[in-house]
């Protein structure tokens, strides 16, 4: 079949089962150029949103892990089960725990399900997949407002300043270069302000990423006031009509006074030059490491008002099902997901698509 031919069936088919099995065949011919400038023509003549497509592949990559341990525990709880007894709820509490959903999430989840359990008084283990997921998408969906957001609805001020903290190695500066990646496509002007000024390297490391993406960076010497960083940044912003400004802040303050005072330095600079900024402090935490970015988000969130939460790393990791648990228990909404280390790999977090994909 001709390069042609082949993406015009694939992107046919994208709703079937076998999407999965394309994607994986297809993995070559979905890196040529060839591919991407015959995918735009093709998605414009037949209207369809290759973006979506793109996110739902990236999003089911990017969850594969979890997606395969929860399943393969789930799997087992039901092996020999006709219907959803006791014993079948215990062993889905288990799951679910063990899968870093949190005791709290679990709970919620479980009476949800013995609820229609005893409604539907011969529910068998095969509608329990089915059931599970309506269930936890809909606490999810209690809880939570950005659904249904892009990335243009999230930039309600202009300039929109986010200040990005967060312990060191969760992947502040990564997720920052994948932001302005974002922002750029959707034809923002973006500026970075490299206000970790602690780490040697950290400067530098922000600079790749701007080169990278082709956007601005104000920075000064290391060791130099953060909060000077942030307000030279915020003052060319503002010369320059810049659309969204992102400021790297380090993540390793000895004690939580000094972080406490150093961010609320930056954050008075910052409102100094634009009245009301940083609109958004962003929390960047590590899916990877489970239960700990809850307790890095409770920590977090008491020294500074920290407004939407950015969860990385969910690639590599069995551990995804923590962005259940968080965006369910704080009231800080999951705004963002990394799922890889490339400059695409960043998206919106969505509880309806992020469950789908988990159930896919
Ligand atoms: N697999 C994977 N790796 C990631 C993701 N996000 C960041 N990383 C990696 O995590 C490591 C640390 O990322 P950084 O962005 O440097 O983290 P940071 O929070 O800025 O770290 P400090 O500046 O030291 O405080 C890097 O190797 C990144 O490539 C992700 O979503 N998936
Ligand atoms: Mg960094």
């Amino acid at each position: 079949m001709g390069i042609f031919k082949k993406i015009s069936s694939f992107l046919k088919d994208n709703d079937k089962e076998t999407l999965k099995d394309k994607l994986n065949d297809s993995s070559d011919l979905i890196h040529s150029t060839e591919y991407k400038s015959k995918l735009k023509v093709i998605s414009e003549s037949e209207n369809i949103n290759t973006d979506s497509l793109e996110a739902k592949n990236g999003l089911d990559k990017g969850l594969e892990k979890t997606k395969n341990t929860f399943f393969s525990k789930l799997g087992k709880v039901l092996i020999g089960k006709s219907k959803v007894d006791d014993d079948v709820l215990d062993d889905l509490e288990e799951v679910l725990i063990t899968s870093d959903v949190g005791v709290k999430t679990t709970i919620k989840i479980i009476e949800r399900i013995e609820k229609r359990v005893s409604r539907d008084k011969f529910l068998g283990s095969k509608e329990l997949n089915k059931i599970l997921k309506e269930e936890i998408v809909g606490i999810l969906l209690d809880q939570h407002s950005n659904d249904g957001s892009t990335f243009e609805a999230l930039l309600p001020h202009n300039p929109y300043v986010i200040m990005v903290v967060g312990v060191n190695g969760v992947g502040k500066t990564t997720t920052i270069g994948k932001l302005a990646n974002k922002y750029k496509l959707i034809g923002k002007k973006v500026m970075l302000g490299a206000s970790d000024t602690f780490r040697a390297g950290a400067i530098d490391q922000l600079q790749v990423w701007a080169d990278r993406v082709g956007v601005k960076l104000v920075k000064q010497s290391m060791g130099s006031d953060p909060a000077s960083v942030a307000f030279d940044t915020l003052k060319s912003a503002k010369a320059q009509k810049i659309d969204v400004v992102i400021i790297d802040t380090a993540g390793r303050l000895h004690n939580k006074v000094n972080l406490m005072n150093e961010l609320s330095k930056i954050k008075r600079v910052m409102d100094k030059v634009i009245p009301e900024s940083p609109h958004e402090v962003l929390l960047v935490l590590d899916g990877s490491t489970g239960q700990n970015a809850f307790e890095q988000a409770k920590q977090f969130s008491s020294a500074t008002d920290v407004s939407s939460l950015a969860i990385t790393k969910l690639d590599g990791t069995a551990k995804g099902g923590v962005v259940l648990g968080i965006s369910h228990q704080l009231k800080i909404p999951v705004r963002y997901i990394g799922v890889g280390e490339k400059m695409e790999d960043l998206q919106i977090f969505d509880p309806k698509s992020f469950v789908d994909s988990l159930f896919r």
